[in-house]
């Protein structure tokens, strides 16, 4: 599969302004990949298919969620915003059978993060954040941070979700805190 392939089969899930912030996805994290030698082709399968299940019907999202032995069940405790990541990752290896782990763990912890995440991980968390089309409070610090150091990049992109959360008063998904946390033991 390459990425035209990805693209086609991720376009009908999608709404147009969501399809265009995905080929933003790919081609920011293209950059970052060959900043951070990491592999292009997963690269662009990774971000090709990050949102896919962006649109899929809530009810969907909880079915699969509840049934899945591999799916942690606590998701269906935080904000449904959280579930498209996991699930995607679990459309993506059933439906389209896809089955590189590092690919699957870059699109299942796009949203949130976790410890210990994997370069792939990083490259499409972050690119996910600073694709051009973003416009959230303080982006243009995480890109320049982001283009210097992918590590700094993702502890500051994760720093702005924690504190946009927080301003809002909505829970923070315990991987959201333990990516945060991680990054910050090994940077200075
Ligand atoms: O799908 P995208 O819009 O491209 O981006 P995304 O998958 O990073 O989703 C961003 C949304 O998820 C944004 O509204 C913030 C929210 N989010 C990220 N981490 C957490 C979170 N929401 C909660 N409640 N808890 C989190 O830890
Ligand atoms: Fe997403
Ligand atoms: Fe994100
Ligand atoms: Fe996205």
């Amino acid at each position: 599969m390459d990425l035209n392939d990805a693209l086609e089969i991720v376009r009908p899930h999608l709404k147009t302004q969501r399809y265009e912030h995905t080929v933003r996805v790919v081609d920011t994290a293209v950059k970052l990949a060959k900043q951070n030698d990491v592999d292009q082709h997963q690269t662009e399968l990774a971000a090709a298919f990050h949102d896919i299940a962006k649109y899929h019907p809530k009810e969907e999202m909880e079915r699969t969620i509840s049934s899945e032995p591999k799916l942690p069940k606590d998701l269906l405790e935080y904000h449904h915003e959280l579930w498209h990541g996991p699930v995607g990752a679990y459309v993506i290896e059933n439906k389209y059978g896809i089955n590189d782990e590092q690919i699957l763990n870059a699109i299942r912890y796009h949203t949130t993060g976790r410890a210990h995440m994997g370069t792939l991980e990083k490259v499409v968390f972050l690119a996910d954040y600073i694709e051009p089309g973003r416009k959230f409070p303080g982006v243009d610090e995480v890109r320049e941070s982001a283009w210097k150091d992918l590590n700094q990049g993702c502890r500051h992109a994760l720093k702005n979700t924690i504190n946009f959360l927080m301003s809002k008063k909505q829970p923070i998904y315990p991987d959201t805190f333990q990516a945060y946390n991680d990054l910050t033991r090994y940077l200075n």
